[in-house]
């Protein structure tokens, strides 16, 4: 277990020389790097980013980049492991606060990442998807998976933020991540589905033989449904958090193949004490406040904050009043792969 393995000093001058001439590297002095004992030494360290102190950013942004001039109008929250300018958030995960502000389009694309917006203020915001006009109001979770088709506009009065979530790490780190530009979608006004054939959860559309199912069913998971399911199920929690996985309304299964999202809902006082996940998680405070407590960290949150615990953290939350909470994690690429595991602490 416990044992020294061989150092890369120990090797003679030349031989070391010899190796690198021929393009190769000797594993045992790295091999406690790239597979340390026991459990994963991560990069990712706990991070809090306070709504309040990142709006102002975003709107000046708005006025020092035009939408035209930025694609995308995003502050990137960057996972303090890794230092300034990190484009992830955690090992697996992006995370960025989009700014659109009265009037303005944010052009079509279409890219390998999938992403999902959970909508932090303002109204009047919305997302086409493959035709399917998405409104987007507070709390709200949007999806665009990877290869469909997306623009955002803005028919409102007040600027609309929303937090991106992407896997765009994992699409990095496989040399997978690219976009297609093109002109916006000439269908766009198909109802979003949240409000017509997944009306009410339970029940899906009659199914027709020989109609192919579609991939992404529902797009759009308005919060007030969730909301109000939380709190139905708050009163037989037995004073535990409650929690419910947004998943495909036709298969059951997480609403996208890499990133799981989760809704928690946290009663005044109450404390929370998940087991370790070999997820990465971030946490984005819908309503409500409290603090949370990160391999001895503790982070103090308000409305609208968002914060994120690297895999296998212990992770305590408290709500100060009853706060509402989306997680977003990578549970389900894990459990494709084969390895989610969770531990008692
Ligand atoms: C993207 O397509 C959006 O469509 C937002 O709103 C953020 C970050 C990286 C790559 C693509 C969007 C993104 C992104």
């Amino acid at each position: 277990m416990g044992e020294q393995l061989g150092t890369l000093e120990e090797l003679p001058q030349d031989y070391r020389d010899d190796m690198t001439a021929a393009g190769v590297a000797p594993l045992w002095p790295m091999m406690r790097n790239v597979l340390p004992h026991g459990a994963p030494n991560p990069v990712t360290r706990p991070g809090h980013w306070n709504y309040d102190a990142i709006r102002p950013l975003l709107l000046r942004a708005g006025e020092l980049t035009p939408v035209e001039k930025a694609e995308r109008r995003v502050l990137v929250l960057s996972d303090p492991g890794r230092g300034a300018g990190a484009m992830q958030a955690t090992s697996s995960i992006y995370l960025g606060l989009q700014l659109l502000l009265p009037g303005e389009t944010a052009p079509a694309h279409v890219h390998t990442p999938s992403a999902v917006r959970i909508v932090v203020e303002g109204k009047g915001g919305y997302t086409v998807v493959d035709g399917e006009k998405l409104p987007m109001e507070e709390g709200d979770l949007v999806l665009t998976p990877g290869g469909e088709w997306h623009d955002h506009g803005h028919e409102g009065t007040e600027p609309v933020v929303w937090l991106d979530a992407l896997d765009l790490p994992l699409f990095v780190y496989l040399e997978g991540s690219y976009a297609t530009e093109g002109p916006l979608q000439a269908q766009r006004n198909r109802p979003d589905a949240s409000q017509v054939e997944y009306l009410s959860s339970g029940l899906a559309p009659s199914r027709k033989l020989g109609a192919g199912a579609r991939r992404y069913p529902m797009m759009r998971y308005p919060w007030g449904r969730t909301e109000a399911a939380l709190n139905e199920m708050a009163a037989y929690t037995d004073g535990d958090c409650a929690e419910l996985d947004y998943v495909n309304p036709e298969t059951g299964a997480d609403v996208l193949p890499t990133m799981g999202f989760t809704a928690m809902r946290i009663g005044a006082g109450q404390r929370h004490a998940p087991p370790l996940r070999s997820s990465s998680a971030a946490f984005h405070v819908v309503k409500g406040q409290g603090k949370t407590t990160i391999n001895g960290e503790t982070i103090a949150w308000g409305p609208k904050d968002t914060f994120t615990a690297p895999v296998f953290a212990e992770i305590t939350h408290e709500a100060g009043e009853d706060a509402y909470l989306v997680r977003v994690h990578d549970r389900p690429l894990q459990e494709k792969l084969g390895y989610y595991e969770e531990r008692a602490r």
